[in-house]
């Protein structure tokens, strides 16, 4: 493989916090703080591409002037930028959203507040990095900041107490920063995680569109019979059940094959970038021992299972059928056969809804595994 692997993520978080020591501490990005590409006029989302090592491409957007001063607009500019890659390849989605705040200021805004909570809400999952916690006297701001953040709805484990900096002590000395091993393993769990919930919602999103555009071909294909053979007769039901049953099969395979293919390259990615960051992680803290962190590791030959519980997804539904309801005149038989067709189409989809939720579930129970 020639091409690098691309990672994209997004760093939220107040100037001065430590953003820049954190990027630097964990990935070596110490260009970030010569703050190439900001325009110095306006606030942003700015992004800028990072070799990682030899091993990958860092995507950065980071925020640049976040202040409280325009809440909404900082809100709006993140949530539709999350949105935005949150589309059905995985490479675009943003793998990472880590928050940044710093134990010394001791202070998350309600502003800051609100972004998370509509990250949240969005389905996303977001680290939240605590800065400066090797300082003195901060325990009491770390465990009050750790308290908001949890009412906030961010797992316990995702926030990281770090130190980006490694300082002189007396006696010549280095203080070790710290919270780097957590901050990459939260990486690849909250990427899994991701994938778990993500996929199958966009498995159903497709299936959706599918759906649709099987009724409406549905609806012209009763019109058509109708005009041309007696719409109430049994013949001409029947002929609209077998085309209806015939098409939803199509409709079913191209929802399994597209889940397949979707899930595939998840997990493709998923293996790529965990490997890179074990890599990474174990050239920067020197301690090659980082396979010990492969609770989270997906062999290859779980791919069958997946795609096992991605065919459940269209096996368990309804075959299809319209019942025949006397009535003899054409406008009402064909509003009839329509209504029929609306019924198994909510069925299917409700049934489609139900599986995919099940999927989540089952895949990330396969992490814990
Ligand atoms: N003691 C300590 N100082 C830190 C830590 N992180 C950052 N700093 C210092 O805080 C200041 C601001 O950090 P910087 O990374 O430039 O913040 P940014 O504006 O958010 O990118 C710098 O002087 C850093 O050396 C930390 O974890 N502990
Ligand atoms: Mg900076």
């Amino acid at each position: 493989m020639d091409k690098k692997l691309k990672t994209n993520m997004l760093v939220i978080g107040k100037s001065g916090i430590g953003k820049s020591s954190l990027l630097n501490y964990i990935f070596g990005l110490e260009q970030e703080k010569t703050g190439i590409g900001r325009p110095v006029t306006a606030a942003g989302l700015y992004h800028h591409g990072y070799d990682c090592g030899t091993a990958f491409t860092i995507n950065l957007y980071d925020t640049w002037g976040l202040e409280a001063n325009q809440a909404k607009r900082w809100k709006d500019l993140i949530v539709t930028e999350v949105r935005r890659h949150d589309c059905e390849h995985i490479t675009e989605w943003f793998h990472t959203i880590i928050y940044v705040f710093s134990a010394k200021s001791a202070r998350i805004e309600g502003f800051e507040k609100a972004i998370i909570r509509e990250l949240i809400d969005q389905g996303n999952r977001v680290i939240t990095v605590l800065t400066h916690c090797d300082l003195p006297n901060v325990d009491g701001a770390i465990h009050q900041m750790e308290a908001i953040l949890e009412d906030l709805g961010i797992d316990k484990r995702n926030i990281v107490r770090a130190c980006s900096v490694s300082k002189k002590l007396l006696g010549g000395l280095e203080s070790e920063p710290f919270g780097l091993e957590d901050v990459i393993h939260n990486i690849r769990k909250n990427l899994w995680q991701s994938i778990c919930l993500k996929v199958p919602a966009n498995v159903l999103t497709h299936a959706q569109l599918l759906m649709e555009s099987w009724r409406n071909d549905l609806y012209d294909y009763i019109e058509e019979t109708a005009t041309v053979f007696n719409a109430s007769s049994l013949r001409t039901v029947n002929r609209i059940n077998d085309y209806a049953g015939r098409s939803v099969e199509a409709v079913y395979e191209s929802i399994s094959q597209y889940g397949e293919e979707k899930m595939a390259a998840a997990i493709t990615y998923y293996c790529q970038l965990a490997n890179q960051l074990s890599a990474l992680a174990g050239e920067r803290t020197g301690k090659p021992k980082w396979g010990q962190f492969t609770d989270f590791d997906f062999p290859r030959d779980r791919v069958d299972v997946v795609c096992e519980l991605l065919a459940n997804l269209v096996v368990g539904l309804i075959p299809f059928a319209i019942f025949f309801l006397p009535s003899s005149n054409r406008d009402t038989r064909v509003q009839e056969l329509k209504e029929g067709i609306d019924a198994g189409y909510s069925r299917i989809l409700e049934t489609l809804s139900h599986e995919a939720q099940k999927l989540g579930v089952q895949l990330l129970q396969m992490q814990a595994a």
